[in-house]
């Protein structure tokens, strides 16, 4: 899929990749921890290839994995392992980590690692470090894979795929869909995914806990007085009055970004008295991975996340104010880049 204009440097990491399977053995693929479909998915997906092409493989892990990802081919088989011994693996995968520590497993940088990941951002911690962020997902990273070893997308190494682009992408609509994601994606369903029996696993099968979180939570949303800017507060009482379970508030940030003039939103969550976490969304040219970073977080463009210490409401109003500020700038911009003519659908299209 990639054009015929010669090797380039990521082509040759690939091959690099390509060659170390060749002629290694016995491996083992891990990821971070608290893991995703992407992490999941790409880790079963490269299992199940490394063994169709007759070698030893395994995913391993360091704590469990979440509930939606249980049905997945290969799931079942996940081993939990609190560090790796020498020589145990001939090569370790280490899939969709920033650092080496990311999995939480010990001894893994003594070892042959192997560095996959679509953020920039990743430490070049591996022996072997292949890293395209033109890719939305390490799933689709993993397919390129298959197809430059020659390798068969069998069902399972499908359903594992699938997994990792449509939780990524979410559903095929975030930025980084391309056209050669929905291309991968056409694929894998050739191979024999059901779409709808994928999505019925990620978005349709929680438990009430998160219906009830759910209300509670948007009982507390605000917007700023212009109602660009909307944010909202999951407290430690919440977290036990719903009875929630990990995972159950997945997504929830992107919820008031439903509403047509919202274009950043602001996901507080209460960790332990004074501790939180913020996770921030936005909508075009509105930069919250710059706003995280201000307060020591990171993340991408679009998406981002941080913690924070302190009061309530002193945190709330340093976050909201440093969001708005952003909101505020992008659309000056949009106003000097019309001329001083905000027209609104130009405007709209530019921020
Ligand atoms: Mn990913």
């Amino acid at each position: 899929m990639r054009g015929e204009s010669g090797l380039g440097a990521f082509d040759k990491v690939l091959s690099q990749v390509v060659e170390l399977i060749e002629n290694k053995q016995s491996f083992a693929i891990t990821t971070h921890v608290r893991p995703d479909g992407d992490g999941i998915g790409s880790s079963l997906g490269l299992c199940w290839l490394l063994r169709s092409l007759g070698k030893r493989a395994e995913v391993i892990v360091s704590d469990g994995i979440p509930p939606t990802y249980y049905a997945l081919p290969g799931a079942a088989e996940i081993v939990r392992v609190a560090e790796v011994k020498p020589y145990q693996y001939d090569a370790i995968f280490v899939i969709e980590c920033s650092d080496v520590s990311r999995p939480n497993i010990g001894n893994l940088e003594n070892e042959f690692t192997v560095n996959i990941d679509h953020h920039t951002t990743c430490e070049h911690f591996g022996t072997i470090n292949w890293i395209d962020a033109t890719a939305s997902a390490c799933g689709e990273m993993i397919y390129n894979l298959c197809k430059a070893i020659g390798g068969r997308i069998s069902r399972e190494i499908a359903e594992c795929l699938y997994m990792a682009l449509v939780t990524d992408t979410g559903s095929f609509h975030f930025p980084n869909t391309t056209e050669r994601t929905l291309k991968v994606a056409s694929e894998l369903v050739k191979a024999g995914v059901k779409p709808a029996q994928i999505s019925e696993a990620v978005y349709n099968s929680y438990p009430w806990s998160r219906i009830e979180l759910m209300s509670q939570v948007l009982a507390t949303v605000r917007r700023d007085p212009s109602g660009k800017v909307a944010w909202m507060r999951q407290t430690l009482d919440m977290r036990e009055s719903s009875g929630m379970v990990d995972g159950d508030n997945n997504g929830f940030v992107n919820i008031p970004l439903a509403a047509r003039e919202v274009i950043a939103s602001i996901y507080m969550r209460e960790v332990r008295p004074r501790f939180y976490r913020v996770s921030l969304r936005s909508k075009g040219n509105i930069n919250v991975a710059r706003i995280a970073e201000k307060f020591g977080g990171g993340g991408h463009k679009n998406a981002a996340g941080l913690r924070i210490e302190g009061d309530w409401d002193e945190s709330e109003k340093q976050i909201v104010a440093a969001v708005v500020e952003a909101v505020n700038e992008a659309e000056t911009e949009a106003i000097r880049l019309t001329n001083g003519h905000p027209v609104k659908d130009v405007e709209l299209s530019l921020i």
